[in-house]
């Protein structure tokens, strides 16, 4: 039976969606600080949980005979730098009271989110290796990379079967991202339907991995299902999909609503991204378990204005 923690962020939600459609309902436990989201009511098994409180993540992954945990909640990067002692304690504690519990209960295996926040200015700009300089800026950057860290230990040391990519900037419609630098590339969507205008925080060339939730999801569950031996980097993977800046998405949703306005007033998070990689180098993640994308920016534009808009009609060339 599997744990999902952080069901209703934007990951959750469709992670638990997919690993319930694939394991079946009953046996794949939702849990979240928040109330339950719309999406997953109704859908399978829900508790309250809060992760930073130990005892009470042991009694549930025994109460509920937990055999895989997938630990999804965190600070992102745009709002631990608000408050870095608060995200450095929330994203590495959750990682090591799951970590502990797997160990204590012989857990068969853990999935825990790292991102593209591990790069930091020492690391190439393009086609970030594997391996490379990993030197982040941010509390979130210094989280995941000390998280990547532990996951190895902890797969070293005590032989739990730990799990993780780096994910991109992650596009979707069904859950809402939270607090993250990446998420104007979901709030533009949502602006040009309803206002045709989008002031964006990032300045118009700012190039970023991303990749559509679709293909993370899938991502996240080929990495899971892969066979243990397959499996050579037990910090996190790099995974790639696309790479665009605000201008080329903005041209992009253009193609459908001609009308579109963006203005660019970059703020704090300019910052944040000038440190991470335009693209990354994802070969040993195709060549280890056979990682491959399947939706650029064309696609995943107009997949995600007939979703977020029912009845839209979209224009010519770009019909999904
Ligand atoms: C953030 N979306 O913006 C996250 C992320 C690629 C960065 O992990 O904080």
């Amino acid at each position: 039976r599997i744990l999902v923690i952080g069901a209703c962020g934007q990951i959750g939600v469709e992670l638990t969606l997919a690993l319930r459609k694939i394991y079946g309902e009953g046996n794949v436990v939702a849990s979240d600080l928040r109330d339950e989201h719309e999406l997953l009511k109704g859908t399978g098994p829900y508790v309250s949980l809060d992760v930073m409180n130990k005892e009470m993540l042991h009694v549930l992954v025994i109460r509920h005979n937990i055999t895989q945990v997938y630990h999804l909640a965190a600070i992102l990067s745009a709002t631990g730098e608000k408050n870095p002692g608060l995200a450095w304690h929330i994203n590495m504690q959750s990682l090591l009271h799951v970590l502990d519990v797997a160990k204590e209960e012989s857990l068969h295996k853990v999935y825990w989110p790292s991102s593209i926040a591990v790069f930091g200015p020492g690391s190439p700009k393009q086609h970030a290796p594997q391996h490379t300089i990993i030197e982040p800026t941010t509390v979130y950057g210094i989280s995941k990379m000390a998280g990547e860290r532990w996951l190895e230990y902890y797969h070293k040391r005590y032989g739990v079967d730990v799990r993780s990519v780096r994910y991109p900037g992650l596009i979707s419609y069904k859950s809402a991202p939270g607090g993250g630098t990446t998420d104007y590339a979901v709030e533009i969507f949502h602006e040009a339907l309803e206002e045709k205008r989008y002031t964006c925080f990032l300045s118009e060339d700012t190039h970023l991995p991303m990749m559509y939730m679709p293909d993370a999801i899938r991502a996240t569950i080929e990495l899971m299902e892969a066979p243990a031996e397959k499996i050579t980097v037990r910090s996190a993977y790099n995974i790639s999909a696309m790479s665009f800046s605000p201008g080329e998405i903005s041209e992009a949703i253009r193609k459908h609503i001609p009308d579109l306005e963006v203005d660019y007033i970059p703020d704090y998070r300019q910052e944040i991204s000038d440190t991470w990689p335009q693209t990354v180098d994802d070969s040993q993640a195709r060549a280890d378990w056979g990682w491959k994308p399947q939706y650029d920016l064309q696609r995943m534009t107009a997949d995600m204005l007939v979703n977020l808009r029912p009845g839209f009609q979209l224009s010519g060339s770009g019909a999904a």
